[in-house]
């Protein structure tokens, strides 16, 4: 495999709504990003992700872009993102922005010129259909809830959105818009960005007969993801991107894809992928509710343990994927992966190691690296998200109670990501001097920066050194590249994978279950490389204690 600088990098991803206020107005912004620059170098982190800063009204927190060429004022100024650009690369940082391009804003000025005249040059900007009877053209039901379609006032036309009605899609078929998105793509890179994270960029290529779909809920409507495309067709759609733009700069991308298989891996991330790398969502994917997240499962410790190794195993030979364990869609990693009895700051080190130790480019997620946790939302009230107060009302259509609707909702809300950034223990955790745009979590007088900093065993501690283990001069090159080989599988509560490389080899363990584990190496042990409860040696024959973790050079 032809090496890249990014392939031994450790990303982190902000969501600079929630990062850093530094005007009092409760929003976080570039400003606010930048003066902590500095606790993020020291962390270890190479690459930054923003989560959008783009112009946008906010509707589903920037991924409504109204105008792709200008910053958010609520984040900053171009000149303030041009100072971010500088200070990171001072530090030898990249960043990289979102790139939302399967929808726009519905008050991007290409969508309200569409609305004005849907027969005209805009108008084929998006996807607008007439309808023969009154209904919506079929019955896709878009993922924030209700039909793809949005009927356009004073026509018998309506628009498709995938996402919510402020999101149109943009009609990629039309060489015009795609000419436009590769212009503003490069227009970015030129600004000195390493690369993007591209969202939702599977849903680009639709089925142009719009069928009408078997239903699979109470609301007569269908998946909207039904609807897509031909792979064919989003293949061609994907590899024109990458040669007008990304290509052209040696751009690092990282996909957004879900529910590709196991076959078509290899046409995103192998050596000429439209990607270079994506995400593995396959631990996320196991808590999708048949409905929606009112029934959707707990996620059961050995079907994350599988879901990982599995794709450890098809990645491997064909190319990089990258590792989460949450992001801005997503719970807290810790209060979902780890079983009840774990959550504890030995058994988030422990899944920090599990997951920063396999073979991809971690993502950490701000706040991760402190142990933020979910919040215990009081009220569906506290709740900002769109997706999130669709699936509270989804659950009491469903006959749930209120109380158990909150429960279930608070449980997988993405807001449990989006609660602000804990820094310390003044008020608002030093997030803001103003009011936070969404409450925070309770804990931040006991979870926040500043205190452990001040700790030698905190969470954030750990993982500096765990970070400095991946990267140091000794050890990179078998992180980076070396196999994972699953051992012990028979435990069925003990994660355990060696990496491996030419004649090296490193065992990483983690036992998650409530009960000590007794193992047996084959050999002695050559050196304890890392611990999360400050054992000092280990040998031949080890005792793991409930939540340990251990990382040893075989
Ligand atoms: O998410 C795409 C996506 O498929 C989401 O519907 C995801 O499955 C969902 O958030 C899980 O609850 C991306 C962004 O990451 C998300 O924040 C945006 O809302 C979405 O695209 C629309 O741009
Ligand atoms: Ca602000």
């Amino acid at each position: 495999m032809k090496k890249q600088w990014w392939h031994d990098k450790v990303t982190y991803q902000i969501y600079p709504k929630s990062f850093m206020d530094s005007n009092g107005d409760g929003i976080g912004d570039l400003r606010g990003i930048i003066s902590k620059l500095d606790y993020l170098k020291e962390l270890g982190i190479d690459i930054l992700w923003l989560s959008p800063i783009y112009r946008s009204p906010l509707v589903d927190q920037g991924y409504d872009i109204s105008d792709y060429y200008a910053i958010g004022e609520q984040f900053g100024t171009m000149e303030e993102f041009d100072e971010l650009i500088a200070e990171t690369k001072k530090r030898n940082m990249y960043v990289l922005m979102d790139l939302v391009v399967n929808h726009c804003s519905s008050e991007h000025e290409w969508f309200k010129k569409a609305m004005a005249d849907p027969e005209g040059e805009y108008g084929d900007y998006f996807y607008i259909r007439e309808s023969k009877n009154g209904q919506p053209i079929n019955n896709a039901r878009s993922y924030f809830g209700g039909n793809i379609w949005e009927p356009i006032p004073g026509t018998n036309k309506y628009y498709l959105h995938m996402f919510a009605k402020e999101q149109p899609d943009l009609n990629w078929e039309n060489p015009k818009v795609r000419q436009e998105i590769y212009k503003m793509v490069n227009w970015w890179l030129d600004k000195g960005l390493a690369g993007f994270r591209i969202d939702a960029i599977i849903n680009i290529k639709k089925n142009l007969d719009f069928p009408m779909l078997e239903p699979d809920g109470l609301d007569g409507l269908a998946f909207c993801t039904k609807t897509l495309g031909t792979k064919d067709g989003v293949s061609e759609m994907l590899g024109e991107l990458k040669r007008e733009t990304f290509d052209k700069h040696g751009a690092f991308t990282v996909g957004e894809v879900f529910n590709i298989t196991d076959d078509d891996l290899s046409d995103f991330i192998g050596e000429n992928g439209y990607f270079s790398t994506i995400f593995d969502f396959s631990t996320e994917l196991l808590s999708a509710g048949e409905h929606g997240w009112y029934d959707a499962p707990d996620v059961a410790f050995p079907a994350w343990k599988k879901a990982i190794f599995h794709a450890q195993d098809q990645a491997y030979g064909c190319g990089f994927e990258s590792n989460i364990i949450e992001n801005h869609d997503e719970p807290r990693g810790a209060s979902r992966y780890l079983p009840v009895y774990a959550r504890n700051s030995c058994g988030t080190k422990m899944l920090g190691t599990m997951s920063l130790l396999l073979r991809g480019l971690p993502f950490i997620f701000q706040g991760q690296e402190i142990g933020m946790t979910n919040t215990n939302w009081q009220s569906v009230d506290e709740f900002d998200d769109l997706n999130t107060v669709d699936q509270y009302h989804l659950a009491l259509k469903a006959g749930l109670s209120e109380k158990d609707a909150l429960d279930k909702i608070g449980r997988l809300s993405r807001d449990n990501a989006r609660t602000p950034m804990q820094w310390n223990t003044s008020s608002n955790a030093g997030f803001t001097t103003g009011i936070p745009w969404l409450r925070l979590n309770d804990n931040y007088p006991d979870v926040n920066v500043a205190a452990q900093e001040k700790d030698a065993d905190s969470v954030l501690n750990y993982y500096k050194k765990l970070i400095a283990l991946r990267k140091s001069d000794t050890y990179k090159d078998i992180f980076t590249y070396g196999k994972t080989i699953p051992v012990f599988l028979e435990k069925e509560m003990l994660m355990a994978y060696c990496r491996e490389k030419d004649d090296k080899r490193i065992l990483v363990l983690g036992n998650f279950g409530e009960k000590k584990e007794a193992l047996h190496l084959s050999a002695e042990p050559k050196k304890l490389l890392l611990s999360n409860m400050n054992r000092t040696e280990i040998g031949q024959d080890i005792i793991l204690a409930p939540q340990e973790s251990a990382v040893v050079l075989l």
